[in-house]
């Protein structure tokens, strides 16, 4: 499958042909986020093919998002901004509540709504010439892609507030250490390095994919007694996959590759 809208492409990569590789190609704008950008960014992960079990968010050139397209930051009023920010919301939300885990490749800038883009992904593999900014506090706004929500979970409440009251930015190895990124990589191979660990979570099983996407956030939020509950039946449905069986029986009778290894 090869499909070329506008500014983004759809293909299928690795081994298996499983990996869905969704890349920003707006290279020129530095891969801004145009109304329209976020509306194929929506669609995109809204209709993976069925076969896909994971996939690789990444943009062309050398920066993986500037964020907000600034030229289409017009003269809106406060319904339009709201039902814009909430148009975010729903592509974003199709990234880290869609059928399959996705993991972002960064490089050069993950600004503003590009962080927020990068924010919704479950995993984010940095390469040497990432960098992290919100300038949102300097143009005057604010976040509006669900920033405010996913941002403080990866970095607190305090780091975000000083990244928008002082427009701070973080290199990439600052970023991976408060928690940007789980994996800092050397330049260029971000995208080499998320296809590898993309392949990984496609071999695993896919009830378990799912509980890590749906349920583990939930119940990060849930009071305590909430959380046992939710994982307790999350945890009776996927051990009775067949799938889990098989593993387990597979772990038991010994079959190579099934030990855990040291890193
Ligand atoms: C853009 C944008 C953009 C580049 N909207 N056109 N985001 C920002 O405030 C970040 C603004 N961008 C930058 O600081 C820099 O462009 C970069 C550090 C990302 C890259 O610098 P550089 O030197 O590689 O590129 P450039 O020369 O600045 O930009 C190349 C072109 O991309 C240029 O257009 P051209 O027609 O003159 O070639 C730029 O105008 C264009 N461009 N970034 C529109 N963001 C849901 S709310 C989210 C709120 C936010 O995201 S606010 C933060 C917005």
């Amino acid at each position: 499958m090869q499909s070329k809208p506008k500014d983004l492409s759809v293909s299928l990569a690795g081994a298996s042909q499983q990996i869905a590789v969704v890349r920003l190609t707006r290279g020129a704008k530095r891969n801004a986020l145009s109304d329209g950008l976020v509306a194929e960014l929506r669609d995109a992960f809204q209709n993976l093919p069925d076969t896909v079990r994971a996939a690789v968010l990444d943009g062309e050139g050398e920066h993986f998002c500037a964020g907000l397209d600034l030229s289409e930051l017009k003269e809106r009023d406060a319904g339009q901004g709201l039902h814009h920010s909430r148009s975010w919301h729903v592509a974003l939300d199709a990234i880290q509540y869609g059928p399959v885990p996705v993991v972002a490749a960064l490089h050069g800038a993950v600004v503003g709504g590009g962080l927020e883009l990068a924010a919704s992904a479950h995993i984010r593999v940095a390469d040497a010439t990432t960098f992290y900014a919100l300038p949102e506090g300097s143009r005057g706004i604010f976040v509006g892609g669900g920033g405010s929500v996913r941002i403080p979970r990866l970095i607190g409440v305090a780091r975000m507030t000083d990244m928008m009251l002082t427009g701070r930015v973080y290199n990439a190895e600052d970023g991976e250490r408060l928690g940007f990124a789980q994996y800092g990589v050397p330049a260029g191979s971000a995208f080499d390095k998320a296809l590898e660990l993309a392949e990984r979570i496609a071999g695993n099983a896919p009830l378990t994919n799912y509980a890590l996407m749906h349920a583990l956030p939930r119940i990060a939020e849930q009071p305590a007694d909430h959380g046992y509950l939710t994982e307790a039946l999350i945890s009776a449905i996927a051990q009775a996959a067949p799938e889990a069986k098989a593993r387990v029986r597979d772990f038991l009778a010994g079959k190579a590759g099934t030990k855990v290894k040291k890193g």
